[in-house]
């Protein structure tokens, strides 16, 4: 566990002003705050997001796959892996500086706040591509954006460098809880992982780490991942809540469409147990109603990802997401015509 503070007894149910200093929830408490009557559980993690947040303010990340393809980890919901054959999917190198600095400014343009890009990296090595990277980094942060990467492992002297580049956020998944994880991902540990985001904290950057639901794990799964990153003190800055988009050629590709309930249950429970972080309605938000995404609002979701695509596959489209925040916003009062 990363920073967890030792011996502390199990403290009785917070309430929302004292939520965002405990690190000490129990799989067990996680899963009776996952498993009360929806409407209590709706209603407990609103009080607590708006404890905690001003609940207008919900944030855009737009998300750039800057190498695709080819990666030598074996993660089984992944199209990226090299392991996985029969995806479909074009190999791409990493992309030149100017274009994805390109891409960023049109981001912000259509009103993203933070650019987030990803590399299907085993792990960052030094040398021209990280070079590159750090390039990105810089043009991104130059343009006003928060900037996040995610580029698998990395050591304590490369998150250094990225926090030189003006990086804020780095993200790396724990995916799932510790004992379902063996079954998802083989090529690297969980303990690696939390490694990583050990470097990650000691550098100065925020920690963006969540992970993934519909994989066939239980709640007790999804508990435990939570109660793992509810001890990092502080929480991660940022969750990312993804539902599993199956793709076709890998081995999760079977496996049906995550129930918007169990969605929302998920990013409720993350809100309670991490009051103050940002937690991010991530991949499968495409297969929501717009119905079902505001009730991941109301249940504390406090960021998206904007824009057409993912890394590689869909995403809800810029103009519903557009009509989406219309629809979120003040109605104008109607215009009566006289006479
Ligand atoms: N290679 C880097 C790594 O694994 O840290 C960065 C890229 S990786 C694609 C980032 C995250 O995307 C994964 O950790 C996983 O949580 C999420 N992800 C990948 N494929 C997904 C899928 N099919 N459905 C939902 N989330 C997915
Ligand atoms: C995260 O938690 N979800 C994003 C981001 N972090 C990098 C990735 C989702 C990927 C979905 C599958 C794809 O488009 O390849
Ligand atoms: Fe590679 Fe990341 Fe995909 Fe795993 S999740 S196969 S590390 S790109």
């Amino acid at each position: 566990m990363l920073d967890q503070p030792a011996g502390r007894p199990a403290a009785a149910r917070d309430d929302a002003q004292h939520g965002a200093s405990r690190h000490d929830w129990t799989v067990a408490d996680i899963v009776a705050i996952h498993d009360q009557p929806l409407l209590d559980l709706l209603a407990e993690a609103s009080r607590v997001h708006r404890a905690h947040h001003d609940p207008s303010d919900v944030q855009r990340a737009s998300l750039l796959s800057i190498k695709t393809g080819g990666c030598p980890e074996d993660c089984a919901y992944c199209p990226q892996s090299a392991h996985h054959r029969e995806v479909k999917l074009d190999r791409v190198e990493l992309m030149d500086p100017d274009a994805v600095l390109a891409l960023a400014s049109r981001a912000r343009a259509a009103g993203a706040d933070r650019f987030c890009m990803g590399a299907a990296w085993r792990q960052v090595r030094d040398g021209e591509q990280f070079d590159a990277v750090l390039r990105m980094v810089e043009g991104v942060r130059a343009l006003g954006m928060e900037a996040c990467v995610t580029l698998g492992m990395l050591n304590d002297a490369q998150a250094g460098r990225l926090k030189a580049a003006g990086l804020t956020a780095y993200n790396h998944n724990l995916d799932t809880g510790p004992d379902f994880y063996g079954r998802i991902v083989s090529t690297r540990s969980y303990d690696d992982r939390l490694a990583t985001l050990r470097a990650v904290r000691a550098a100065g950057l925020e920690i963006c780490c969540g992970g993934i639901i519909g994989m066939g794990e239980g709640v007790q799964d999804r508990a435990a991942m939570l109660q793992v990153l509810a001890s990092f003190d502080p929480h991660p800055e940022s969750v990312p809540i993804n539902a599993l988009v199956p793709v076709a050629g890998t081995p999760l590709a079977a496996r049906g469409k995550v129930d918007a309930f169990d969605l929302v249950r998920m990013v409720a429970t993350a809100r309670i147990v991490m009051p103050a972080s940002r937690v991010r309605l991530s991949a499968g938000r495409s297969n929501l109603s717009r119905e079902a995404q505001v009730l991941c609002m109301v249940a504390g979701a406090n960021s998206i990802f904007y824009g057409d695509t993912l890394l590689t596959t869909a995403n809800s489209g810029e103009s519903e997401d557009d009509a989406l925040f219309a629809a979120l916003a003040a109605r104008q009062p109607e215009h009566v015509p006289a006479g």
